[in-house]
């Protein structure tokens, strides 16, 4: 069977993570800064690092079979990709902001404003839905600075922590849409065999990263109550200690609300709370 390309940011904010998360399915491969093309050892894929802006298109022609690109790039590119998983980093979203001075309330007041933004296609589709008639205006970076040189009225750009806009005297006015890092393929390629199989790995390592392994001790009397509380993969597997009035309690619990759960917990009587990252869960 022919061997699979995935199509991977070469540098910048999606490369760490997307690299990190294929070693984590065990895929054996180097990861030189210098070269464009990586073979996997143990698993039939080729690895190719890429500008994040190409790896839509690539996508969909077939160039590469897979790519790991944030969502904002694919709407941008209004490629015919295939979403085969969310991977919940590169988080962001891409709003509309205005200078601190601007007293806007409404969306609709945009109407006669320029936008600035590297985003015109999704701005465009977002305008048009909300009935906005503003003027965009594409430029192919530093977007925050626009306003303060006189060039719009408005910017529309990607935000994370929200320092880039305050250091620019601009404040997030509306959402146009949330983002993150999308494992996307070639239309029809999930039903490749070993697309499936580097699915399942992908899925069990994320599955990892929302869980925490925990062990704890609990009197005999307290069960109950403890696994109540406990959702476990099944059921919590229940050991017996030397101190025969007592048992500890191995299980899993989502990182949502971890504290929540570990609080209830201790209520009801649970002592030396072992906890432990996991490095895979497979169903
Ligand atoms: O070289 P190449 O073309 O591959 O990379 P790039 O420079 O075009 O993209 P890169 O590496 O900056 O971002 C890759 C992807 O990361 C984006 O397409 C998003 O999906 C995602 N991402 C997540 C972000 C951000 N967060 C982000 N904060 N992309 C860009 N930013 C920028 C934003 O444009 C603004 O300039 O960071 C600034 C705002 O950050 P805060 O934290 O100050 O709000
Ligand atoms: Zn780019």
């Amino acid at each position: 069977m022919k061997t699979l390309k995935i199509a991977i940011q070469k540098s910048g904010r999606l490369n760490e993570k997307s690299v990190e998360l294929l070693k984590n399915c065990g895929l054996d491969f180097d990861n030189y800064k210098s070269s464009l093309i990586s073979g996997v050892s143990n698993f039939p894929l080729e690895i190719l690092f890429l500008r994040d802006d190409d790896i839509p298109e690539y996508v969909q022609d077939g160039i590469a079979d897979l790519g790991i690109v944030g969502e904002n790039v694919i709407q941008e590119t209004e490629v015919e990709v295939v979403y085969l998983q969310r991977l919940g980093f590169g988080k962001c979203s891409l709003k509309i902001a205005i200078p601190n001075s601007l007293d806007l309330n409404d969306v609709t007041e945009l109407s006669g404003k320029s936008i600035a933004t590297t985003y015109p296609v999704i701005l465009r589709k977002y305008l048009k839905a909300k009935e906005i008639n503003a003027e965009i205006r594409t430029i192919s970076g530093s977007v925050e600075i626009s306003p303060g040189l006189g060039l719009s009225d408005a910017i529309c750009d990607l935000v994370s922590t929200g320092g880039t806009l305050k250091s620019n005297g601009l404040k997030p006015f509306c959402n146009v849409m949330s983002s993150e890092a999308i494992l996307i393929g070639k239309a029809g390629i999930e039903n490749h065999e070993h697309v499936q199989e580097l699915l399942q790995r992908v899925q069990s390592v994320l599955r990892a990263k929302e869980t925490k392994y925990v062990v704890l001790n609990i009197h005999k009397d307290n069960l109950n109550k403890a696994i109540e509380l406990l959702p476990g993969v099944k059921s919590p597997s229940v050991v017996p200690l030397a101190d025969e009035g007592w048992v500890a309690v191995h299980t899993v619990i989502p990182e949502s609300d971890f504290w929540d759960r570990i609080n209830l917990l201790r209520q009801a009587g649970a002592q030396g709370i072992t906890v432990m990252p996991i490095e895979k869960i497979i169903f």
